[in-house]
């Protein structure tokens, strides 16, 4: 099955040019490890962008909870993507009807289409969003061309998550529909074998990001649920994303240092390696 391929097959084969990166990325820097990055001022996120950038593939941002956030940020984002060779996933969890989704992606305040190599939306509004969104990206005054790429919010690892389902099933159709802006999930497994009403593609190959991923905790006081690298990637993560497990360990880059290894290691463990 697809997980069992290795990402430098995967980078080879996939049609989706951001997928094809993110494999490469992987690949390169051997971490499936993204970071959620849930500090609160600039200068702490590009502090931590820049020493856990060597060993992460993706950085996760809340750009809404910084709270000065301006042009430097934006340009201090970029420039650190470019020196460590990590993508910028902002979790924007876009939510609404076609018309604002498109004005809050692309220009507006936080200007996300500027920097957010990957965003991602829920299907709790219809069609209509993963349509919209694709729309914009994809439109000819689009100034990033395919350089961006829509994560699908399949399940969430709250308690009581009602992201079941048939919202589930329709973030699986969503997807398939929309294969040239859609890159894959977040989701907490692989949703390959999930019931759609669109007919599954052979050569399909979502990418699947999971967060709830912690080493020495399993969950927070207020519902969040947490499961280790390992079991993750065994469940079907390609990127297993941490938060508080990294940057609020005591030693932030050995914390990365030790995700990085064990997610690698489950990934190997996967491929057979
Ligand atoms: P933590 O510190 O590892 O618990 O942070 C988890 C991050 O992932 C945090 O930014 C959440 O907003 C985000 N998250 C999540 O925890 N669960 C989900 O289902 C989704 C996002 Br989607």
């Amino acid at each position: 099955s697809r997980s069992q391929l290795t990402y430098c097959a995967r980078a080879a084969n996939h049609p989706n040019p951001l997928a094809r990166k993110l494999f490469q990325v992987a690949e390169a820097k051997k971490s499936n490890v993204t970071v959620s990055a849930d500090v609160t001022t600039t200068a702490e996120l590009l502090d931590l962008a820049d020493r856990l950038g060597p060993y992460i593939a993706v950085i996760k941002t809340h750009i809404d909870i910084l709270s000065d956030f301006s042009q430097a940020t934006i340009d201090g984002l970029n420039a650190l993507a470019a020196k460590h060779n990590f993508l910028i996933f902002e979790d924007r969890k876009f939510i609404d009807i076609g018309n604002t989704v498109q004005k809050q992606y692309h220009q507006g305040t936080l200007r996300i289409s500027e920097w957010a190599h990957i965003i991602n939306c829920s299907v709790l509004p219809g069609e209509g969003i993963v349509e919209a969104l694709t729309q914009t990206a994809q439109s000819p005054d689009f100034p990033y061309g395919s350089d961006r790429g829509l994560l699908i919010l399949a399940e969430m690892t709250s308690k009581g998550s009602l992201a079941t389902g048939s919202y589930t099933s329709a973030s699986v159709d969503y997807a398939r529909k929309y294969q040239s802006f859609v890159l894959g999930f977040v989701s907490t497994r692989s949703l390959s074998e999930v019931e759609s009403t669109v007919a599954k593609n052979e050569d399909e190959d979502f990418v699947v990001f999971t967060t709830g991923v912690n080493l020495s905790s399993k969950g927070d006081k207020l519902g969040q649920q947490y499961q280790t690298p390992q079991s993750a990637i065994g469940r079907g993560a390609d990127f297993i994303i941490a938060g508080r497990g990294i940057y609020a360990a005591p030693d932030a880059v050995e914390a990365a240092k030790q995700y990085q290894q064990q997610g690698w290691e489950a990934y190997m463990a996967r491929v057979g390696g």
